[in-house]
């Protein structure tokens, strides 16, 4: 998550003093039919409005952010309060952008006033008392996700507890008791989540939406059943080398467990592949790598005997950013953000990376723990926080990605350059490892990278179909596990209770963060990071390339995130890339000499569930 999107509201007196003027004068003047609005109104409405927002959103961020690092009674009702001001906010700033439509505007004023109608994640109608119903469900919701327990041999276990389990465990019953109970947790969410759909489903048919789906897809420069055409075929790009790595894994699992717990065909059991969601898979490579030809070395033991702690995790993180030339990170950063669990309160531990008061309040918020995944999105979470500093000099309404998957995108692609070189130069390993260990290392990009892609696409598939009513109340759970199967090729490992309820089990579900952002960043990251490597002038495999100290890439790069969201995304993407497409070409040729070793491996299998 990059920030909290309109969470409250400082309340709309200067916005509303606006709107009213506009109204009443004419109401004053004519006896006749009131004049039309024109450029020069749409250009005071936007400056009154980026002025509300500014005031409004630093109030409402800060309150997050205390709630998000402290959850108790009082910050929940906080969070409520803020959240429904901020709701009613945004929907009357939406609604206002109607008296606009048939003006010719520049093109500058129709983006802007597009950004207001389309990009409220959850809206209400405007009906009195629906903002206030959504906000205290909305943080109910995430409060419950956030605290969320299951009791084994006696202790209560929270979600990091529960994860390293499914995480560590080669044990297929100690794994399924730790992901059933997490899943415990979310059935009490599912009577909130219907009732939320139904509300914000109203409020994006206020907006001129067909439903909350359609207005999602609406914030990518381009009608919302053309990006979801894009999507489609980006899937298609991916989609054979994901059945080459479900292929190997499973053969891989299936040796380790035997056929009673794995068996050699069919869908992979959801709880073995070493993540809690099934979502990365990096955790069962001792399992399922190549025996042969690992990487040489293990990050996280590499982390654990270099005295690494979750403080120079983040300082690591911060220099390499600083060594392709962006100005570190302000002192405010260090004394504000939340780098490891609190052991005294609850928190919402899920990484996320905030900007309190758009321009350099900029924080992360982890629970980091010293290994190689939390390196990663140190990473992660310092992009989010650089993109948001560079574009801050832009109109309120553009400080924002050009689209929410090149906010996923920016430490990816920096982290993209953690190859064997660059560690070995920041003394993380003594050796870089030679060209025989190179399947090895695409092998374990490949569990993070590509094992993911089915996930990121099908959380929104099956909240499309739910905001759509293609998805019944009824039918949420079964639903979500057609779409596991059908994309993921998984299945749970047992029977699911007729109360479960799945999809609640995982962050983005009950905290409402759209997730198509991070299939597109899955893609994107790596056109971001061949047209970095080729600007380097680098000619070998693309996963041996690294961009750390390329001040000159830096600069390239800088001037796109600085450019935020004030073009259309294609322009951005063609400042930095040359191109104006999202292509999966470049992962396809980062991976391509492990896609020629799977599929040889995948020789005589009947791939494919
Ligand atoms: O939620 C995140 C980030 C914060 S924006 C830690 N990610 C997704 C997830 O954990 O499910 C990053 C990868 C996918
Ligand atoms: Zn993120």
């Amino acid at each position: 998550m990059r920030k909290i999107l309109l969470a409250g509201a400082a309340g709309c007196a200067l916005l509303a003093a606006g709107c009213q003027t506009a109204v009443d004068t004419n109401q004053e003047t004519a006896e006749a039919a009131p004049a039309a609005p024109t450029a020069a109104d749409a250009e005071r409405f936007l400056a009154e409005t980026e002025a509300e927002l500014t005031d409004f959103y630093e109030f409402s961020a800060r309150t997050a952010w205390v709630q998000a690092t402290y959850i108790n009674f009082d910050t929940d009702w906080l969070l409520s309060r803020a959240s429904a001001r901020g709701t009613e906010l945004a929907v009357e700033l939406a609604n206002a952008t109607k008296k606009f439509e048939g003006v010719a505007l520049t093109q500058e004023q129709e983006r802007k006033m597009n950004r207001l109608r389309a990009g409220i994640t959850i809206p209400a109608p405007s009906t009195p008392g629906a903002a206030d119903e959504l906000a205290e469900i909305t943080t109910r919701l995430s409060s419950t996700y956030s605290t969320g327990k299951f009791e084994i041999g006696g202790d209560e276990l929270n979600l990091d507890e529960l994860s390293d389990i499914v995480e560590q465990s080669r044990d297929p019953e100690a794994i399924k008791t730790a992901w059933e109970g997490w899943r415990t947790v979310s059935p009490a969410m599912k009577a909130d989540y219907v009732r939320m759909v139904e509300i914000a489903n109203e409020g994006a048919r206020e907006l001129g939406f067909s439903d909350l789906a359609e207005m999602w897809l609406s914030n990518y420069d381009m009608p919302a059943a053309d990006m979801e055409q894009e999507v489609e075929r980006l899937w298609s790009e991916v989609e054979p080398l994901y059945e080459q790595l479900h292929c190997q894994v499973r053969a891989g699992l299936n040796d380790h467990y035997g056929d009673a717990v794995q068996p050699a065909t069919g869908p992979i059991r959801a709880d073995l592949l070493g993540n809690m969601w099934a979502q990365q898979w990096n955790n069962i490579y001792p399992i399922v790598g190549p025996q042969s030809e690992g990487p040489g070395y293990d990050l996280t033991e590499q982390l654990v005997k270099a005295d690494y702690d979750p403080l120079k995790m983040v300082k690591t993180g911060e220099e390499f950013f600083s060594s392709i030339g962006l100005e570190p990170l302000p002192e405010t950063f260090w004394e504000r953000s939340q780098i490891t669990r609190p052991e005294d309160r609850e928190v919402v531990c899920h990484a996320s990376a905030w900007d309190l008061d758009n321009v350099d309040d900029i924080r992360i918020k982890m629970c980091t723990e010293v290994n190689a995944e939390d390196f990663s999105t140190v990473h992660h979470e310092l992009g989010h926080n650089y993109y948001q500093r560079a574009y801050n000099e832009q109109d309120l309404l553009f400080r924002d990605g050009a689209h929410d998957g090149f906010h996923e995108a920016i430490g990816d692609f920096i982290a993209l350059s953690i190859t064997p070189e660059y560690l070995q130069q920041i003394g993380l390993i003594e050796t870089v490892p030679s060209a025989s260990a190179d399947i090895g290392l695409l092998y374990d990009r490949a569990l993070e990278k590509i094992a993911f892609l089915p996930f990121g696409l099908m959380m929104d598939k099956w909240r499309w179909q739910v905001f759509r009513g293609e998805t019944a109340p009824a039918d949420y759970n079964s639903d979500w596990w057609a779409l596991r199967t059908q994309y993921q090729g998984i299945m749970p490992p047992g029977e699911r209770p007729a109360d479960a309820f799945d999809p609640g089990a995982k962050y983005h579900i009950p905290g409402n963060t759209p997730y198509l952002r991070y299939f597109l960043s899955f893609v994107m990251q790596f056109q971001f990071h061949k047209a970095a490597c080729d600007m380097a002038g680098w000619d070998g495999p693309l996963h041996r390339c690294s961009i750390y100290g390329n001040e000159e890439v830096g600069e390239k790069f800088n001037a796109m995130m600085e450019m935020g969201a004030s073009q259309p995304w294609p322009d951005a993407l063609e400042a930095f890339t040359g191109t104006r497409q999202m292509s999966a070409e470049p992962l396809v040729e980062y991976f391509a000499p492990l896609t020629a070793w799977l599929e040889e491996e995948n020789e005589g299998r009947t791939c494919g569930w």
